[in-house]
């Protein structure tokens, strides 16, 4: 009965390797790897219902509008890089007399906020084609598609205008709202389990694009600097910007009381013309860096209490980290939003 939903991916999305990062002293395996793609899109084809197209060319001017290009010259540099050798920003200079160069690599933490975001050869191609699968689903929700989903990898909700960290480096859902703002008002829901803060930056001071997210609560949760609840826009964009912290161990039920009090009243006042989903599935219960415990029904009313809004929707991947199960997950979610049974 239901049209299949488009879905966009690149195969590039899968060159891109980081190795390891830094947690609390120890060194861990990067968390996000190929194999979360993978396991997205694996469940995705067995399900029969969604139909996967890789986007037809990456979007350099909506990229290069939004981000400082001095981002764009830096990806560029890294890659120089030997294919074998990846990048650990290690060095963020916060000195005045600081003179960043981004044709050099050693200088990549002038444009970082943090360690645990490498560059390598394949970075660019990678994020390029991650973002170009959130443009090319944003053009087709603008043609009429009721929803499209785009499976960004690397993610991009922590990338500001001019910096990259939090895995993201380019900021895919806001390209898209960017997109979309010009035909309408566009709301953007966060579901991942830590606070977009680029999204919230970038957007701050426009009235145009109502940000909203549930999160752990910075205080305890990365990113630490953002996310808190008296965050809320500032100038003409005052009043458009909502967040709503939620403690450690979080559960479906509490999260849902959270959605349906505030968030969804507010995005339904807001009236928008689109709703984008930064979709993150780390407030998953087995998440090995997020700490909610949503189980995958949950994901599934998740999906349908967004679905039952009724508005044009891209829904963006961000996080999700739990690859045995992530793509069965997301399939929940996704069914969820469509009003079908996972
Ligand atoms: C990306 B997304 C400190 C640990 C940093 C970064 C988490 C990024 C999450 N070395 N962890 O929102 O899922
Ligand atoms: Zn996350």
């Amino acid at each position: 009965m239901h049209e299949p939903t488009p879905v966009f991916f690149h195969d590039v999305q899968l060159e891109f390797k980081p190795l390891y990062e830094w947690a609390f002293g120890e060194r861990i395996d990067h968390p996000e790897t190929t194999a979360r793609a993978e396991s997205i899109r694996a469940a995705l084809l067995e399900d029969g219902r969604f139909a996967i197209r890789p986007p037809q060319s990456v979007p350099l001017a909506p990229i290069r509008q939004l981000h400082n290009y001095q981002l764009m010259t830096l990806y560029n540099t890294a890659t120089e890089l030997p294919p074998e050798q990846t990048f650990y920003p290690s060095v963020f200079p916060k000195s005045e007399q600081a003179r960043p160069d981004p044709t050099n690599i050693r200088h990549a933490g002038c444009f970082c906020f943090d360690s645990g975001t490498p560059l390598n050869a394949m970075t660019l191609e990678a994020a390029s084609w991650s973002a170009a699968c959130a443009y090319e689903a944003a053009q087709l929700v603008r043609k009429g598609e009721p929803m499209v989903y785009s499976l960004s990898r690397p993610p991009g909700h922590h990338a500001t205008r001019k910096l990259f960290g939090g895995y993201s480096y380019f900021n895919n859902a806001a390209i898209a709202a960017r997109y979309l703002r010009r035909s309408g008002r566009v709301a953007i829901l966060d579901v991942d389990f830590h606070h977009g803060n680029g999204t919230q930056e970038i957007f701050y001071r426009d009235a145009k694009v109502l940000v909203v997210s549930l999160h752990g609560d910075p205080r305890e949760f990365y990113p630490y600097f953002a996310g808190y609840a008296t965050e809320c826009g500032a100038g003409p964009g005052e009043g458009f910007n909502l967040n709503l912290p939620l403690p450690g161990g979080c559960d479906g039920s509490e999260y849902m009381r959270v959605l349906l009090q505030h968030a969804l009243p507010q995005i339904q006042n807001f009236a928008p013309d689109y709703l984008i989903v930064s979709a993150g599935h780390d407030a998953y219960v087995d998440d090995p860096i997020g700490h909610f415990s949503l189980t995958r029904d949950d994901f599934t009313t998740l999906g349908n209490h967004l679905g039952r809004l009724g508005l044009p929707t891209l829904v963006v991947q961000e996080g999700g980290y739990h690859t045995p199960t992530l793509g069965s997950v997301v399939r929940a979610f996704l069914k969820g939003m469509r009003g079908e049974d996972p």
